[in-house]
């Protein structure tokens, strides 16, 4: 029997067994009484300068460490950091969102209370949608079971989740019997054991297998299992975009990114003319599959996610994904020759001048070189994700982005939640000019805390991506200058980059700089593209013609 601790008390020891060391956000009167218990507690309260990049700090937090979280007053704080809670629930991404709410007592003879929308359901039905479990905490008979019932789900579905806490229910007290879940209770050992037949006959006959590892290995810390699988039998691996890095890229059985036509012509052609597909964890999305023009053969594929497991074109229910890998590794899987793998070149190797204009190419060229084994890379959306397709990330190293929703303004604040999460990671972050003006700013918080994060602002006079579906004066934005942000923050350092030259010296300085952020102004060409956004652009060009 667990002692009788008030519901916000059990939320925060729960969080805390769960691996919570930090929760993000702003305060506001309805969760100042959550805010009182958060400070007293082990938990460590981070405070943004906005609710979005809260929740953008609680997911990057929770990519890197296995679960984050985010907390917020109601409405105003809580619809803000809704976008990023979409994309968290979009991009498999295990986060819980906590609002405070009016107490149940203001409540009654329906007053209109500040920050109410409709009524006051109003905030917890839009989180319906966003998350794969909500709650609002307002019988103490049910609140402790339905604290862990949104836990245990964000923890099996690595999805969002929504818990509202009135602000008359955080002391109160009941008592309660924590309800574990256990994943081989939700596993239907007979339909395990029938996927299993029929998933190994299908590899043991293949002649040229292939697995496609996608972004769940990583949510559900199977890394090293997918290593010892493809160890086992031989069997190469390409990587989907939003999965990328979660097997390193030097590694001898690594074939590259998978991305339909947008990727690399020889990876593709390995791929597609493979008679058994194994997709781990991915989610076959039109990005990923560079825009639909993937050719996969579903009667050629195994195709396994936390949400399905199908083979060929049977389904099998009750199967979670850490069973069916579990299960996999301990099938006699043929163990095959070593594959005679297509040979990538790499892109950048190109002859750069140090008093020539810094290019995407050099730029790119430049940082794959300079990527090191304890840096995450962090990418917002832009050509700096398409660019990153192609830097090679070594071993341990990650590479977090918003690859699937592409919502821009996610590099900086997830910065913090990374770095956070796991402080011997410096985090390279990546992001456009007209991304950053959305959320750069948030290097406010790095600043009071102490991080250090390597910024490289690419400044290519406006939406560069945009412009390559259409293009338009509503491409364009304000010059900042990004080197000067360091005045206004009151800490840090700016470099200004316009050749090879310049760039090298930045970025030697800015590994220097342990003490503070660095944030470097690329100037580059605003038609200067990486290969992979011109072969998208084209793409989605014609789609929306
Ligand atoms: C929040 C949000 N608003 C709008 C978009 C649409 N959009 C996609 S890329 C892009 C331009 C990004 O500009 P920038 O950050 O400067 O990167 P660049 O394309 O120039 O490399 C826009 C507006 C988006 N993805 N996310
Ligand atoms: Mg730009």
């Amino acid at each position: 029997m667990a002692k009788h601790h008030s519901i916000g008390q059990y939320l925060l020891d729960e969080l805390y067994r769960r691996g919570v060391r930090h929760i993000f956000g702003v305060p506001g009167d309805y969760v100042l009484g959550f805010y009182k218990l958060l400070e007293e507690s082990r938990i460590r309260h981070v405070g943004t300068t906005r609710e979005d990049s809260a929740g953008l700090a609680a997911d990057a937090y929770a990519r890197v460490k296995g679960l984050g979280c985010a907390c917020v007053t109601y409405c105003v704080g809580g619809l803000n950091m809704a976008n990023a809670v979409a994309g968290a629930f979009a991009e498999k991404s295990p986060v819980l969102a906590i609002s405070g709410s009016p107490g149940l007592r203001r409540r009654e003879r329906n007053p209109l209370l500040h920050h109410r929308v409709r009524d006051f359901a109003t905030q917890r039905q839009i989180f319906s949608h966003i998350t794969v479990a909500h709650a609002a905490l307002e019988d103490p008979l049910t609140a402790y079971h339905e604290i862990d019932r949104v836990l245990n789900a964000i923890e099996r579905y690595k999805r969002p989740g929504y818990l509202e806490l009135p602000q008359d229910m955080v002391d109160v007290t009941h008592p309660h019997r924590r309800t574990p879940q256990k994943i081989e209770d939700l596993t239907d050992g007979a339909a395990l054991a029938e996927c299993m037949e029929e998933a190994k006959a299908m590899l043991n006959e293949a002649k040229q297998p292939v697995v496609i590892a996608g972004v769940e290995v990583h949510r559900f810390g199977l890394q090293d299992a997918l290593l010892e699988l493809v160890e086992k039998a031989n069997i190469p691996v390409a990587a989907t975009l939003l999965g990328k890095s979660v097997i390193s890229e030097s590694h001898p059985l690594y074939l590259g990114i998978y991305e339909g036509a947008m990727g690399r012509g020889d990876v593709q052609k390995y791929v597609e003319s493979a008679d058994c597909v194994l997709m781990l964890g991915c989610f076959m999305t039109d990005i990923n599959l560079g825009v639909y023009t993937a050719d996969l053969d579903t009667g050629r594929t195994i195709y396994a996610t936390s949400e399905k497991v199908t083979v060929r074109r049977h389904s099998y229910e009750d199967v979670p994904f850490r069973s069916f890998f579990k299960a996999l590794l301990e099938q006699r899987l043929r163990r095959r020759r070593k594959p005679s793998l297509p040979q990538t070149e790499s892109l950048w190797v190109s002859e750069v001048k140090d008093d020539e204009p810094v290019t995407m190419r050099t730029l790119f060229g430049t940082l794959n070189d300079f990527v090191a084994d304890d840096m995450v890379v962090v990418s917002d959306i832009g050509d700096c994700l398409f660019g990153s397709v192609d830097l090679k990330i070594h071993r341990r190293t990650e590479l977090l982005s918003p690859a699937y929703y592409t919502s821009m303004g996610f590099g900086v604040p997830a910065s913090i939640g990374a770095q956070l999460a796991k402080p011997s990671l410096r985090p390279l972050v990546l992001v456009g000019d007209g991304a950053f003006q959305m959320t750069g700013l948030e290097l406010s918080t790095s600043v009071r805390l102490g991080l250090n994060p390597i910024v490289v602002v690419l400044k290519n006079d406006g939406y560069s991506t945009e412009r390559q579906i259409m293009d338009g004066p509503f491409n364009d934005i304000t010059p900042w200058h990004f080197d000067r942000v360091p005045d206004v923050l009151g800490g840090g350092r700016g470099f200004v980059v316009r050749t090879n030259a310049d760039l090298h010296k930045a970025l030697e300085a800015s590994l220097a700089n342990h003490d503070g952020f660095s944030i470097i102004e690329v100037n580059l060409g605003r038609y200067d593209i990486s290969p992979a956004l011109k072969r998208l652009g084209e793409r989605l060009a014609k789609g929306v013609k």
